[in-house]
Parts: structure tokens; C-alpha cells; sequence
């Protein structure tokens, strides 16, 4: 078939940028940014350009697998045996045990379609409210925090607000990686107006920080304290806006006497800051013309999530900077649906069209919408409490769709146990590889990015078409249409004789009748459908029937969706988070997100390049703290808090605060041996039930592992992934990841107390392929060394080195140019780190800076010794020219060498 394009919209972050699809109708083939789509203009960032080369089929789940018997191993079936079953183990459950002995976890990158397709599931059929979605995780407390202050989960404000205002406050948000459009299109607002202030809350200096005029260091979990704070310097000053307060808000007085506590000696003490830097801050915030706040996960992954929210907002309040071009609360959501979640009522408080589960009258309203006798009025489980009781064995079936629990839900020692325990796993899962696919008992392959229809809304509200472009692999199916077809089963066994409630054929049909729900609610979007949107293009909600285009603000009127009309002061006390660092565990682990890796990896993790900005798993500390624990850069530490412990090196990053540390999120079981969330607690907000992965109490114990592995093969990453890694298991520590680009090769670096027996080291070079052919070889029994080389057409294609690895760097650099020299034969017997001469060597310090162009950090670091600007460095070296997500690192890599970095504390 000839090559066609498809518009759809990129399925990572919550952005929601719209990409064109190049393809041949079965494989996609390229993809690059939508230039008519409002919320990137053609624009795309590493992920999103690099869609196209995720996905290695070789991961991906192609058909339905059941197991009979948990002692047994799963095996290939097709869909009606797999449906059938699942759908008479349901009816079985729940005549058996009632209602609530089923739960649903749901996932915020399902699309709108799927999402209400599993509600009504759960609550109209199977009568339960036990349907939680990651989005617990992510975005439970900025729900509660718009809902007390402003009266409706509705997001105020839009992209171009970024724009035009003139304070931009990001708090708990690493755009620059998160976020790296937007963030794109901020840089270009601050650079064509540099008055515009830009002021950063982060524990750590992040690539945001490269924006900030200010940048607060502040203590973990202090914001609560920080924002009243500025509110206590803001009345003092007289920077309210007392015409808006009296007019549209209630509740201040209660909140001046709590702020009243709030000196600037003390909230500069607590958070850490200077009293000049808490001063410029509320200056600023109280006296520009319009005031924008952008948060993310560093407010919302809290046990203070909630009051982190409304602290937040009520600065707006006070200055009335809500519904006004570049003023409001601006939340950034994480995932590509998050906010379809909750309009679709996907939270297990949570109804269709902003309604509440514990609201009567809100209940009846959707159940004579469904035509059904009543919807569930027990409490339904959140993610944290519904894992418990999974674990407990109250829930005895489990159904779980676009998430990977066993890697991304804290305290993951109780999670595994609890999907080990429960009777009855369902997964619905585009990969086969993730944490959580040994747990199913049933694996039902889904389609993925490009594979299926329906609609997302991303942060400002928008709602966008995303498209079909290719057929889905094997047997794997839309998301929905796996949802329907068991729900059509399930009935047979529920509700016999009876009109079924799902019957839908496309997802067009579902988005008509999902819509109707939003009818006169604050989120009406009843005006739009599949077929208006191809035709006016994306459109942001409120869209009632018979309008022409979307809101792009709200409550420009100043009345709120609250019972009076008047938006909410909350006066909640700073709490500190509640694990503290203390004697026994002196750092607090933060936890957050790379550049180039989404979550669990599933899809990132197939694509070489990707590992090329960060290589491997490592825990990043201040220098000082490595000296204290008198630890080289790359020495092998164990992790350890009260749940868990993982080994891993550690390198030193002047980022991170002394007495605080950081891991990516990413590295789950797969890729690093227990996983970060080994390390994370459950401890959740009393009202958005959201819990801290933010910050854990940790400790750092010295680990004895003078046995190195180190093993390198080229080419069927997946397959060499899918038979080392129980190999591994033997090893104390283990990190698996890809590396290369146009030759993928996995990678593993292993270590233990002492070598393990031969017979490990056989199997593992059987599957290295350095059983035979033309293999290098050195081995030194009595030390426990052993070195394999295999060579194929002059280059080097498998590496093994056990015992001792100095080498690796050089070796691994040997493989990615394809050289194989006579040094090699020499070097084999000698434990050097590279021939003496032959310095080229893949360090820690090598990163890929610029994904797009190859680009890698010494040769940026090179150029700006040979005292080249950006511009020079972009036309000299070609990085930063593309996606310009490496931007920011290398202004700051200029500025590190121009002059001390000014503006942070
Ligand atoms: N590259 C990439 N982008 C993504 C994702 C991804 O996996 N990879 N995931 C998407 C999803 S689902 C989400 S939710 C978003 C998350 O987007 P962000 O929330 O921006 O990302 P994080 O790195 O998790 O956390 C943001 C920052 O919070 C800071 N922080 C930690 N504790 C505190 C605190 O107590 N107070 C304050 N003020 N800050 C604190 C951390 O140091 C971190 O820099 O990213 C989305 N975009
Ligand atoms: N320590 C720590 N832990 C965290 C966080 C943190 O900051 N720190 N952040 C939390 C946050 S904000 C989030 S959002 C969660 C994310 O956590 P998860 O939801 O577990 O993240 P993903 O790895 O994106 O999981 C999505 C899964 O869906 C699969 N998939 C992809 N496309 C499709 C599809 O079309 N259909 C189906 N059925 N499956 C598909 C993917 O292969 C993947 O396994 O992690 C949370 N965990
Ligand atoms: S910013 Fe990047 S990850 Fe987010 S939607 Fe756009 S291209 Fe995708
Ligand atoms: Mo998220």
C-alpha cells in the first residue's frame, strides 16, 4: 500500500500534541508534529518524535493467554474461550461473594471511549464503585483541590495563558521533561518578552530551573507553609484584590487567622530559603499584572496533596488572578487522558459528568440515564486501599487495564503479594513484558498508540480525535471493544433476557451517549462529536449543543460552581509529609521523571536511543553526601528504607540538595532488580486518597559485591531480554538496559558477594551466543575471571565479563564504532581498562545530550571549550535544532562555564 498520513495525537503527556502518522496502513513509519494542531503547531518533543521507533513487536502482547491453575503456565487461547471465561468467573465471584469481591484499576491513558465503557461496567452491571484508575497516583488531589476551593474539577485556564502572562509560577513540575512542549512554548514567550517573570519551587534544580529569574530550593513537602507564607506577606503588603474577595469568594477571615502564624522568619526557616527569596517571590506573585501557576506531581503526590492544592489556589484568590488572560491555578495533567478520567467519573468517588458517587441525586440521575434500577451507593476502594484488600483477599477478582501496578504503586512488596493472592487476574496490556503480566492469570492483548479511535482531552480542556492509522498487531483489539464484548458476556449471566446496555459498534457510538451525561453540567461538551471535531478540529470544553467553538477560559465572570457562586478560601495548617528523614534513615528519596522514558518503559524501553541521555539506574546525591559515606562515583550502595532495599551506584549531581537524594520513577523490577517502588511508601492524603510517591526516609548501607558482571549483545533485544533476565535473579544487584541506535544491543551489569557457580555463567553465555563461533577468550580460574569476545565479520558482537569489568567502557565503545583491532587479542589477557593509548571510552559522562541529531554531551562540553555560544553549537554540531528538548541542558552547561549559576539559591 502506498505511504499515507494520519492525524492522531502523540500517547504520551498530558500536552496532548497532535502528530501526523506516516504509514503503509500496517506499519507505521514515521511520525512528525501536527502543524494545525492547537496545542503544539507542529511541534513534538524526543518522545513524541521518536513514537514511530518504540513498540519493537517482539514486546508487544498479540493474543489472548489463559492460565487454569495457578500452579500452571499460561497459554495461548482465542477470544471467545478467553471472554467466556473471564465472564463466567465474574458471574461466579460475585454470585458467590457480592458485588464489591470485584474491583477494576483503569488507567489514565485509556481513551474517553474506553474509559466509560468500564464504568458502566462496573457501576451499572456489575453494581460495584470498586473502580480506581492510576490516575489515584497522578491527579486525585488537584481534583480535590479545584473541587473545595472552586466548586468543579475544571482546570481554569489554556496554553496560550502561558503566554501572555507575567508571572509564571511552576511548582512540583519539571516541565523541561515532563511537560517539554509547553515548556517550549514558554521559553519562546520568555525570550520575546524577557520582563516576564518565571519563578520555580523544586527541592532540586531541575532543567526548568534554566527559565527561573527565581528558583526555590525548598525543603521536601513545605509548600503548604510556603504558599501561606506569601498569602501572610501579601495581606501585609496590601496585594489583595478586595473587590474580588468580597464579590466571589468566601472564607478569608478564617484563613487570615491561620496565616497570621505564618511569618516570613518562620516559613524561610522551614522551607529553607532566604527571607529575600520568599519576599521577591510574594513581590512578584502580588504586584504583576496577571499571576499563572502551573503545578504538577510535586503537589499532588503527597500526603498533603490536597491542602497543597488549595493553598495553591488561594493565592489566586486573594489577587483575584483567576479568569483573566495569563492569570489562573493552571494544573498540568499527566497523562495523554487524565482529564477524560475524570469526566467520565473514573475515580471510585467519582460518577460520569462530574457527578459524585456518594451523591443520591446524582446516582439516580445516571441510572435512569443507563436504565437501570440504581448504582451502587457503598463506598468504592481507592488504588492503595483496593491493593490492601486484594491482599487480604476481599477481592476476589481483579480486572486490570493500561497500568503496570507492579511497578508504579508504592510499597511494592505488598502489591506483588496481593496480585500473587488474588484468585482471578485479568490484564489488559499492549506488552507482554511488564511487571505485572506474570501476575495474569488472563492476558488480553490490547491495541495500542496509532492502532485504535476514540477521544483524549489534555490539560487546557481540549478535546482531540485520536485516529486509527494502522491495523493492530496479531490478535490484539481496541480497548473498548474488549471491555463491551465481556461486558455482552457478563450480561448473559446477569441480566438474561434483558436489552443489553453495550451495544455499541464503533467508539463514535460510545462518545454520543457518554456526552449526553455532560449535559448542562459545568463540562457540557454534549455540542460535540467525533465528526464535528474532524471537521472544526480539536475543541476545548465547555462546547454546549450549538456552539461554534470551545471556552478557552473559565469563570471570567467570577461566579463558581459552587452552591452561592463564590469561590472557597481553605484554611488547612501546614502538615509535614509523613515520613520525616530521621536518625535511622537520614535522606529523603525523591522520586520523578527523565527526559526520554515514560513510566514503566513497556514502550520507551524498547528503543535503544532512548537510553542514550540516561544510560542506567543510578541514585543521584549532592558530592558532600558522597564524601561523607566515602563513596567513588559509580560505587555500589544499598538503598534501604522501611519497606525495602535496592542496590544500585550512585553518582554525584549538585542538583540534589546535601541530606536529600533522587531515582527516576522508571527503573522497575525488569530493569533494575526490586525496583524503585520497593522503596516507596503507601501512605496516602486523608481526602484525595493520593499517595506520597514523592518522598520516602532512606538510608544508605555499604554493599560487598566485589564480583562484577558485565555482558553486552547486539541485536533481538527483546528475545536476549526475555531469557537473561530470570538469569539475573542470582545477582545481588542487576540492571538491565538497551544501548546503540541503528544496531540496538542489551545491556546488564550484575554483581554479588562471590562468583556464582559455572553452570550460570554457561547458561548465560549460551544465550549471549559465546558458546561457539569465533569467541575471544580469556579465563583466570583462580581469580574468578572470565572474559568472552565473540566476533562476527570483523565486529565485535557479544561481550562477557565476569569477575572483573574495567574494560567496559572501552569495549562498549570498541562495539558502537565496529572496530575489532589486534589490541583486542592483547588486551584480552590483561586487567587494564583500555589499551594504553586507545582513551576513547564510553564513560558515565558520554550521555547522548541531543537524541534528534546524536549529539553527545563531551562534544557539546568540547564545542563550548572552543568557546562556541547556542547559536554556534547549533550550527556547528546540529543539537538542539530539532525537538529542542536538550536545550535547556545546554544553556545550562554554557552558563556553568560562563559564571556561577545566578539566580538559584
Ligand atoms: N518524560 C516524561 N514525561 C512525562 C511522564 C514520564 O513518565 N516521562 N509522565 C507523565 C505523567 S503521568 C506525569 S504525572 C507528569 C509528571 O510531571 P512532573 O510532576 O513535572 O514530574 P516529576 O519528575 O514526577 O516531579 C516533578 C518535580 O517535583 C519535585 N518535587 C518533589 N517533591 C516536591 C515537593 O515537596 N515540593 C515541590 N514543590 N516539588 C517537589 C521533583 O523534584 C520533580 O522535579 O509527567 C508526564 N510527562
Ligand atoms: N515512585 C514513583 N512512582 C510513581 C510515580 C512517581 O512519580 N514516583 N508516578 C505515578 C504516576 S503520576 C503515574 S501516572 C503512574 C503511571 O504508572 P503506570 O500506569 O503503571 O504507567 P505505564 O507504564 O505508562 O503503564 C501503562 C501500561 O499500559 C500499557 N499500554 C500502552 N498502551 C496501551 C493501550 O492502548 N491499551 C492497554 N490496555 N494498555 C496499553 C503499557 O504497556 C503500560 O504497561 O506511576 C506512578 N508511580
Ligand atoms: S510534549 Fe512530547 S510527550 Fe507530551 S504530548 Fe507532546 S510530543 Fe508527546
Ligand atoms: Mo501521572
Amino acid at each position: 500500500m502506498d505511504h499515507q498520513i494520519t492525524a492522531s495525537t502523540c500517547c504520551y503527556c498530558g500536552v496532548g500534541c497532535g502528530v501526523l502518522i506516516e504509514h503503509d496502513g500496517e506499519r507505521i513509519l514515521g511520525v512528525s508534529g501536527d502543524p494545525a494542531h492547537p496545542a503544539n503547531f507542529g511541534k513534538l518533543c524526543s518522545k513524541g518524535s521518536t513514537l514511530h521507533l518504540t513498540g519493537d513487536l517482539a514486546a508487544r502482547a498479540l493474543y489472548p493467554e489463559l492460565r487454569l491453575g495457578k500452579s500452571l503456565a499460561r497459554s495461548r487461547t482465542d477470544w471467545d474461550t478467553a471472554l467466556d471465561h473471564a465472564a463466567s468467573v465474574f458471574a461466579r465471584t460475585l454470585a458467590e461473594h457480592g458485588p464489591d469481591s470485584v474491583a477494576f484499576y483503569i488507567s489514565g491513558q485509556l481513551l474517553t471511549e474506553d474509559y466509560y465503557s468500564f464504568n458502566k461496567l462496573a457501576r451499572a452491571l456489575v453494581g460495584t464503585n470498586n473502580i480506581d484508575s492510576n490516575s489515584r497516583l497522578c491527579m486525585s488531589s488537584a481534583v480535590v483541590g479545584y473541587k473545595r476551593s472552586l466548586g468543579a474539577d475544571a482546570p481554569p485556564c489554556s496554553y496560550e495563558d502561558l503566554e501572555s502572562s507575567d508571572c509564571v509560577m511552576i511548582v512540583g513540575s519539571n516541565m523541561a521533561y515532563a511537560h517539554p512542549v509547553l515548556f517550549r512554548r514558554l521559553e519562546e514567550a520568555k525570550s520575546r518578552r524577557p520582563q516576564m517573570k518565571v519563578i520555580v519551587i523544586d527541592p532540586r534544580r531541575t532543567d526548568t530551573c534554566d527559565l527561573a529569574d527565581l528558583h526555590l530550593a525548598i525543603q521536601p513537602g513545605s509548600d503548604v507553609a510556603l504558599f501561606h507564607g506569601i498569602l501572610h506577606l501579601l495581606l501585609w503588603e496590601d496585594w489583595v484584590d478586595h473587590d474580588f474577595i468580597k464579590a466571589h469568594t468566601q472564607g478569608l477571615p478564617e484563613l487570615e487567622n491561620l496565616v497570621r502564624d505564618y511569618t516570613p522568619q518562620m516559613v524561610a526557616q522551614l522551607c529553607a530559603i532566604s527571607l529575600e527569596q520568599l519576599q521577591q517571590c510574594a513581590q512578584w506573585v502580588g504586584t504583576s499584572a496577571s499571576f499563572l501557576s502551573l503545578w504538577c506531581m510535586g503537589l499532588n503526590q503527597s500526603t498533603a496533596g490536597s491542602a497543597k492544592n488549595s493553598a495553591l489556589i488561594n493565592l489566586h484568590l486573594a489577587t483575584g488572578q483567576i479568569g483573566r488572560p495569563g492569570a489562573g491555578p493552571f494544573s498540568l495533567t499527566g497523562q495523554p487522558n487524565a482529564m477524560g478520567g475524570r469526566e467520565t467519573g473514573s475515580l471510585s468517588n467519582l460518577l460520569p459528568g462530574h457527578r459524585d458517587a456518594a451523591n443520591a441525586e446524582h446516582r439516580e440521575e445516571v441510572a435512569t440515564y443507563w436504565g437501570v434500577e440504581q448504582l451502587p451507593n457503598s463506598t468504592g476502594l481507592t488504588a492503595i486501599e483496593l491493593f490492601e484488600q486484594v491482599r487480604s483477599g476481599r477481592i476476589k477478582a481483579l480486572w486490570i487495564a493500561c497500568t503496570n501496578p507492579a511497578q508504579s504503586l508504592p510499597d511494592q512488596t505488598a502489591v506483588r503479594e496481593a496480585l500473587q493472592a488474588c484468585p482471578f487476574v485479568v490484564l489488559q496490556e499492549a506488552f507482554r513484558t511488564t511487571e505485572t503480566a506474570p501476575f495474569a492469570d488472563l492476558l488480553l492483548p490490547a491495541a495500542s498508540w496509532g492502532e485504535k479511535d476514540g477521544t483524549v482531552t489534555n490539560s487546557e480542556r481540549r478535546i482531540s480525535h485520536v485516529r486509527q492509522a494502522v491495523v493492530a498487531p496479531g490478535e490484539a483489539r481496541p480497548d473498548w471493544a474488549i471491555t463491551l464484548d465481556f461486558a455482552r458476556r457478563l450480561e448473559k449471566h446477569l441480566r438474561p433476557q434483558q436489552a443489553s446496555l453495550f451495544a455499541f459498534d464503533t467508539a463514535a457510538q460510545i462518545f454520543d451517549e457518554y456526552k449526553l451525561l455532560t449535559q448542562g453540567r459545568d463540562l457540557d461538551l454534549s455540542g460535540l462529536s467525533h465528526a464535528l471535531i474532524d471537521q472544526i478540529g480539536p475543541q476545548q470544553w465547555p462546547f454546549p449543543p450549538g456552539a461554534s467553538q470551545g471556552t478557552a477560559r473559565l469563570y471570567g465572570h467570577g461566579i463558581f460552581p459552587t452552591d452561592n457562586g463564590r469561590a472557597q478560601f481553605i484554611a488547612d495548617p501546614y502538615c509535614a509529609a509523613k515520613e520525616q528523614r530521621d536518625a535511622r534513615f537520614p535522606l529523603t528519596l525523591i522520586t520523578g521523571r527523565l527526559r526520554d522514558q515514560w513510566h514503566g518503559m513497556s514502550r520507551t524501553g524498547t528503543a535503544a536511543q532512548l537510553f542514550g541521555h540516561v544510560s542506567e539506574a543510578v541514585l543521584s546525591l549532592h558530592p558532600d553526601e558522597l564524601r561523607r559515606y566515602r563513596l567513588q562515583p559509580g560505587a555500589l550502595i544499598s538503598l534501604e528504607s522501611r519497606r525495602g532495599a535496592v542496590i544500585l551506584p550512585v553518582t554525584p549531581d549538585e542538583n540534589v540538595r546535601p541530606g536529600q537524594a533522587f531515582l527516576p520513577m522508571h527503573w522497575g523490577d525488569r530493569f533494575l532488580k526490586g525496583g524503585v517502588n520497593t522503596l516507596t511508601q503507601p501512605a496516602f492524603d486523608p481526602l484525595s486518597k493520593q499517595p506520597e510517591l514523592k518522598h520516602s526516609a532512606v538510608r544508605i548501607e555499604p554493599v560487598e559485591l566485589p564480583w562484577q558482571l558485565f555482558a553486552l549483545v547486539e541485536g533481538d533485544v527483546q528475545q536476549h531480554f526475555e531469557r537473561l533476565r530470570p538469569l539475573c535473579e542470582e545477582f545481588s544487584y542487576a540492571s538491565l538496559s538497551l544501548a546503540g541506535r541503528e544496531r540496538p544491543a542489551l545491556l546488564i551489569r550484575a554483581a554479588s558477594a562471590s562468583a556464582p557457580d559455572r553452570q550460570l555463567l554457561h547458561d548465560i553465555d549460551q544465550c549471549l551466543g559465546l558458546e561457539a563461533g569465533a569467541v575471544l577468550t580469556y579465563d583466570d580460574e583462580r581469580r574468578s575471571i572470565g572474559k568472552r569476545v565473540r566476533i562476527d565479520n570483523g565486529r565485535i558482537i557479544a561481550i562477557r565479563l565476569a569477575g572483573e569489568t574495567l574494560a567496559q567502557h572501552w569495549l562498549q565503545n570498541l562495539w558502537l564504532e565496529g572496530r575489532a583491532t589486534e589490541q583486542l587479542r592483547r588486551w584480552m589477557l590483561a586487567p587494564l581498562s583500555a589499551p594504553p593509548g586507545d582513551g576513547a571510552a564510553i564513560g558515565p559522562g558520554n550521555k547522548t545530550l541531543c537524541n534528534c541529531r546524536n549529539v553527545s554531551h563531551n562534544a557539546v562540553c568540547a564545542g563550548i571549550g572552543r568557546g562556541l555560544d547556542l547559536q554556534g553549537l547549533k550550527q556547528e554540531l546540529g543539537c538542539g535544532t530539532q525537538c529542542g528538548s536538550c536545550v535547556p541542558e545546554i544553556k545550562r552547561l554554557l552558563a556553568a562555564t560562563a559564571r556561577p549559576i545566578a539566580v538559584i539559591s
